[in-house]
């Protein structure tokens, strides 16, 4: 398409769809009108991957996900559809700001972090690679809340993304289905009858998911709840008009919010509903269109692969069970067998608190017969392994781990130690039973949004340096290498670090009030916050380099940004306090006369997909500094390494994958490894002691007792400072001293601006490796055995 004929189809939308000229448009206006001329052209390329699939009856994956983080999808659809130049020249020409556009476009955050990320970043790669698949998920009204800051502490508010036009989805009242909970269970042993006490309705909406260079085009299928009878009229009429709206104001709060505060019993019961909610719809979708024109159910694992991201949808077993044994007349244990075939699980945590658990009680108060299929699941795998220790239900909970292990063919963890560690920690009996079952799949993101969309400077030097072939397959980035001892490329190469900065430095400057200067060290940390990912460790760091820097106030101090980034989950009151910690050492920090030339803390609110694309290609270090053992993957360390970024790290996750491809001496380590961290563990006072070997670590604990960060205030921040000298699970204390040193490492390296950017470069060259393309080839391989139909080349040349 050329600029002329974009120009002219968004001229067209703005006119017919927006009722707009544009002489009175706003940036909305324009936003929307370019979003449905790109919209057109997706819309063909999905049909035919749609109608491909049909014929060539081709094995579908389907990727069911509490969770699609997928981030604005304008500039994505536009890359990925080949019309981003295009539409750059059209805007240009009309006179109108580009970026603005963009920019204008709510992130919809239906995710709480690297879990939810991954399963966008898999859809891309998934239709990149042409594989049928579709995402099962739920369209959240309001998304992970919005974060802002009041006196330095969270303070959230709903996500608002629906309430502008959303024009990527479409509306598909003719997918609907009634979904049921409580009630009765009626007749017998196989073939029960269950009589919910309640339903709602669970209706589609559809987004197509383009791949590179628009060959093919996926579906991401969420689930709107809605309700069975809009109003009680007998109660409006009787005068009861809030009474009346009850029933439609209930049942869509199914998918009012992500993850709602689970503390309360009613938050509990709401989770748990949402997760069958999804599930169900999404299992008697896929077998509706099986169906259609398949007759032997038996067949359905030669057709239908599906996978269940972490155990958000386990209850995925035994409803497909109950869908084929008392809807369809299959036997009991020839449905397990199905099921098992087409189901395979990944687990993303060994954290003990975050495996989810049912209670009994609200299972089968809840979804009675999905309880005694459950018991009766547990029974047939007690006789098909007479030897096993383990049972899906213990203290009067179901362990939801290990009925999706039951429930799979295949089991992954996402890094190598991740899924080492699954098979000794969490699923240690279930692996001696089923050997074969736990494999592994490193994660993996996609290099279209994360190198060729974010970072259009860095992109741009490498399509000019080895042409633009690394878009599809990432490890063509090693062809930099040679590069690599090429000055005039090196120069380059930090020109396009060098402008990032800049830009960020600009956007801190308007956004936060705060100055940074580019040339300084851009250190950054973004994710959830949580205690074993530590940003404490961090914070505790930037406290003892500030007091360091005052007591030398004519040191030769190496100028360092630190970013933090990152949500804290509102029940959870310590990472809120960690919060509150960052933002107060910033504001005495950044006001200090004697230390702002060297340090400047910033905390951007509201970390999003749309923040991390801001940050990443701007940062220097990338901070990976979990507790070992505890990290599953990681996927932000990628990121950052994609874009010539340093890793400060713990051999932890995917870190320890990545320093072995980049090379240990282009990767700052420090800390202990998982197996010392156990140990370490056992060892009482551990805290106390490294504590008492490190006056600088004593020190900095100090300043939080003595109201340093609190005007004066003594136990503002005592908890963080107890918690650290005395429990300290995450070992914070134990890694200090490591940190701190590695840390003088990674600044030295930096002052040595050629060396550094060299080992900068080298993480990109080294780092296609993490494309989400591999990770999903080895799913495909691996678990799926799906592959792309023959007739993908040739929908490529239509
Ligand atoms: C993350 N899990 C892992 N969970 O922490 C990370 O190491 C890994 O790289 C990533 O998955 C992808 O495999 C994660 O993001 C959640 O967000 C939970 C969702 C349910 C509520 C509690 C948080």
């Amino acid at each position: 398409m050329s600029k002329d004929a974009m120009k002219d189809s968004v001229l067209a939308h703005l006119k017919y769809a927006l009722g707009k000229d544009a002489a009175h448009a706003t940036v909305y206006d324009w936003r929307i009108a370019l979003s449905l001329a790109v919209r057109d052209r997706i819309v063909d390329p999905w049909f035919n991957a749609t109608r491909t699939v049909y014929r060539a009856d081709a094995k579908r994956v389907y990727y069911l996900s509490m969770e699609f983080l997928i981030g604005r999808l304008l500039e994505d659809a536009l890359v990925n559809s080949g019309a981003h130049d295009e539409a750059r020249a059209a805007f240009d020409a009309l006179g109108l700001p580009f970026e603005d556009v963009l920019y204008d476009e709510p992130d919809p955050a239906l995710g709480n972090g690297g879990l939810g990320r991954l399963a966008a970043c898999f859809l891309e790669s998934l239709s990149t690679l042409g594989i049928p698949a579709m995402g099962y998920g739920i369209r959240y009204e309001h998304g992970l809340f919005r974060q802002r800051f009041e006196n330095g502490w969270q303070v959230e508010e709903p996500e608002t993304w629906l309430t502008q036009d959303h024009v990527w989805e479409f509306e598909r009242p003719e997918a609907a289905f009634e979904i049921g909970f409580g009630g009765h269970v009626h007749g017998g042993e196989d073939r029960a009858v269950w009589r919910p006490a309640e339903a709602v309705i669970a209706q589609a909406f559809d987004t197509p998911v383009i791949g590179w260079q628009g060959r093919w085009a996926n579906t991401l299928r969420l689930w709107g709840a809605l309700p069975k009878q809009v109003l009680d009229l007998g109660r409006f009429n009787r005068g009861d008009f809030s009474g009346a709206a009850e029933p439609e104001a209930l049942a869509r709060t199914i998918s009012r919010v992500l993850y709602p505060d689970d503390t309360t019993e009613g938050g509990k019961a709401l989770r748990l509903k949402q997760e069958y909610f999804f599930t169900s719809a999404s299992l008697r979708d896929l077998l509706r269109r099986f169906e259609g024109d398949h007759d032997d159910w038996r067949d359905l694992p030669k057709k239908v692969a599906i996978q269940l991201n972490d155990t958000h949808p386990g209850i995925a077993g035994p409803e497909l069970v109950r869908l084929l044994v008392d809807e369809r007349g299959m036997a009991f244990e020839d449905a397990v067998e199905v099921a098992r075939g087409c189901l395979n699980y990944t687990n993303h945590t060994l954290l003990p608190e975050a495996l989810e658990r049912w209670n009994e009680g609200l299972l089968g108060y809840l979804l009675p017969r999905h309880m005694q299929l459950i018991e009766r699941i547990d029974e047939l795998h007690a006789r098909e392994n007479p030897k096993r220790k383990v049972s899906i239900r213990e203290h009067g909970e179901v362990k939801m781990g290990d009925l999706s292990f039951i429930m799979a063919s295949k089991v992954n963890g996402v890094s190598a130690l991740h899924t080492e560690l699954m098979k000794e920690t969490v699923f240690r009996d279930l692996h001696k039973l089923h050997p074969e079952r736990i494999i592994n799949q490193t994660n993996g993101v996609t290099p279209r949004r994360w190198l060729r969309t974010c970072n259009p400077a860095l992109a741009g030097l490498i399509t000019d340096t080895i042409g633009d072939g690394w878009i599809a397959d990432a490890e063509e980035l090693e062809r930099l290498e040679p590069h690599l001892d090429d000055a005039a490329f090196l120069e380059r190469f930090a020109d396009a670090k060098r402008a990032n900065k800049a830009r960020l430095a600009d956007w801190i400057g308007k956004t936060q009030g705060v100055q940074l200067d580019p040339s300084a060290m851009f250190d950054v940390q973004i994710k959830r916050i949580h205690e074993y990912k530590r940003q404490h460790l961090n914070i505790l760091e930037t406290i003892a380099l500030w007091q360091e820097m005052r007591d030398h106030p004519d040191g030769d101090w190496q100028p360092r940004v630190k970013i933090f980034g990152g949500k804290a989950a509102p029940g959870y009151h310590f990472a809120k306090e960690i919060i509150h910690l960052i933002n107060s050492v910033a504001r005495v920090a950044n006001a200090d006369p004697v230390t702002a030339k060297w340090l400047k803390v910033v905390f951007p609110p509201n970390y999003n997909v749309t923040l991390a694309e801001r940050l990443i290609p701007a940062a220097d270090l990338s901070e990976q500094i979990s507790t070992a053992g505890m990290e599953a993957s990681g996927t932000g360390n990628m990121k950052f390494a994609l874009n010539g970024a340093v890793t400060l790290g713990t051999l932890d996750g995917a870190n320890v994958e990545i320093r072995d491809r980049v090379g240990a001496e282009n990767f700052f380590l420090f800390g202990m490894t998982a197996e010392e961290v156990m140990a370490r563990r056992e060892v009482e006072g551990h805290a106390a002691a490294a504590i008492a070997a490190d006056p600088r670590l004593a020190r900095a604990l100090d300043a939080l007792r003595n109201g340093t960060f609190a005007d004066g205030d003594h136990d503002r921040f005592r908890g963080i400072a107890d918690n650290i000298a005395g429990p300290d699970w995450f070992l914070v204390a134990s890694d200090f001293a490591d940190y701190w040193r590695a840390g003088r490492a990674a600044e030295a390296a930096f002052r040595d601006g050629a060396g550094w950017n060299r080992q900068a470069a080298l993480n990109t060259a080294r780092a296609g490796w993490f494309s989400s393309d591999r990770t999903i080839r080895g799913y495909a391989r691996d678990i799926w055995r799906a592959d792309p139909p023959d007739s993908f080349r040739t929908v490529a040349a239509e």
